[in-house]
């Protein structure tokens, strides 16, 4: 098979994109390798996943007399191992862990960034082979070069990322990363082991026809998101229509979706969870950024979510992101009604 050498890797893209600041030192595109480093290896336990059961059950011993561990506690010490020994992360906070790692030691603690991840986000749709993903979100350190990063560096708003990123485990891996230069996707090459740009300057289409929602709490969403649900439901050619409900129960891969076709995806809250489900610092900072760096949108329903600034590393917010002008729509409905509760 000819190897067409006009496609770039993902090193090399991002070295090219380094090359355009002269004062750059290489450390995110270093940081980004070690991420696509430790997703590759998640990948290959991602795709055993349907053999496990045969192999011996989570937490027992297999063949080789290694402790099977629960795949997302796998991807979580791939991450810190790999970011642990790299030279570009000072530390990190993962939500599969209570606290942050920091890795103080003379190396990490010159290191400009810190990351934040999900390791593997959906892991509950794993033993149904339904697609999952990892995310990350990379800051630049608040704290003193040359000393052990803070939780202040962890703390920062959305806003404030440098990097934000996902990979999804599909039919195909592929890992998309956003920077204020844009948002890029990559899919594995498995034979050469290599992300390879498949995805250039990904642009979240304006409008789409899907909206995403777990329609089975419903009843239990703010009477204005209740509205907006079926308002998209009742939509026909006059209005956009008609709108189509895809909802997988795997962020990663319904954002993923959303991002290349255009659509709107929600958490909101509910009577019970007014915070919703969803993770700020893991999940929906890194995918607000990445939506707004294609031209979409993201907010809590009251602010945009990269403006929040977190008080803890676990908090969960309302979370609704998506095509430019599904999200105005659905701003009208939520803003038309804080206005009245306001009046
Ligand atoms: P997880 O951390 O247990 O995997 O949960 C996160 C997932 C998201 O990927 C997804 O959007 C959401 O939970 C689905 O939740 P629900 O089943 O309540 O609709």
């Amino acid at each position: 098979m000819a190897i067409n050498r006009n496609i770039l890797t993902l090193d090399e893209f991002t070295i090219q994109e380094m090359r355009a600041f002269p004062l750059a030192t290489g450390e995110l595109a270093g940081l980004l390798r070690d991420i696509g480093l430790a997703c590759k290896r998640v990948n290959v336990e991602v795709n055993k996943a349907g053999l496990v059961d045969i192999l011996g059950d989570h937490g027992t011993t297999n063949i080789q007399g290694e402790e099977v561990k629960k795949l997302d506690i796998f991807a979580n010490d791939q991450l810190v191992g790999v970011l642990r020994h790299g030279i570009s992360c000072a530390g990190i906070g993962s939500e599969e862990l209570d606290d942050i790692v920091i890795f103080d030691d003379e190396t990490s603690n010159k290191s400009k960034y810190v990351c934040l991840f999900d390791p593997l986000d959906g892991s509950s749709n794993i033993d149904v082979n339904v697609s999952i993903g990892t995310i990350f979100s990379i800051y630049r350190r608040v704290s003193e070069l040359g000393k052990p990063a803070t939780k202040a560096d962890f703390l920062q708003p959305g806003n404030k990322q440098v990097a934000a990123g996902y990979v999804v485990f599909g039919s195909s891996t592929m890992l998309v990363y956003a920077t204020k230069r844009g948002v890029n996707g990559f899919t594995l090459d498995r034979q050469i082991g290599e992300y390879l740009m498949s995805h250039q300057n990904i642009q979240c289409p304006p409008a789409g026809k899907m909206y995403s929602v777990n329609h089975g709490n419903f009843f239990r969403y703010d009477q204005p998101v209740k509205e907006y649900i079926t308002a998209c439901q009742k939509k026909d050619k006059s209005n956009g229509g008609p709108y189509t409900q895809r909802y997988i129960g795997s962020m990663v891969s319904d954002v993923h979706r959303n991002l290349i076709k255009g659509g709107i995806f929600m958490y909101p809250g509910t009577i019970d969870k007014p915070g919703g489900k969803l993770r700020l610092l893991y999940e929906c900072n890194p995918f607000a950024y990445i939506v707004e760096k294609a031209g979409g949108k993201a907010t809590n329903g009251k602010i945009n979510i990269l403006d929040i600034v977190p008080t803890e590393l676990h908090q969960r917010t309302p979370f609704f992101v998506g095509s430019i002008n599904m999200m105005e729509e659905l701003e009208s409905y939520l803003f038309a009604a804080s206005k009245d509760a306001a009046v």
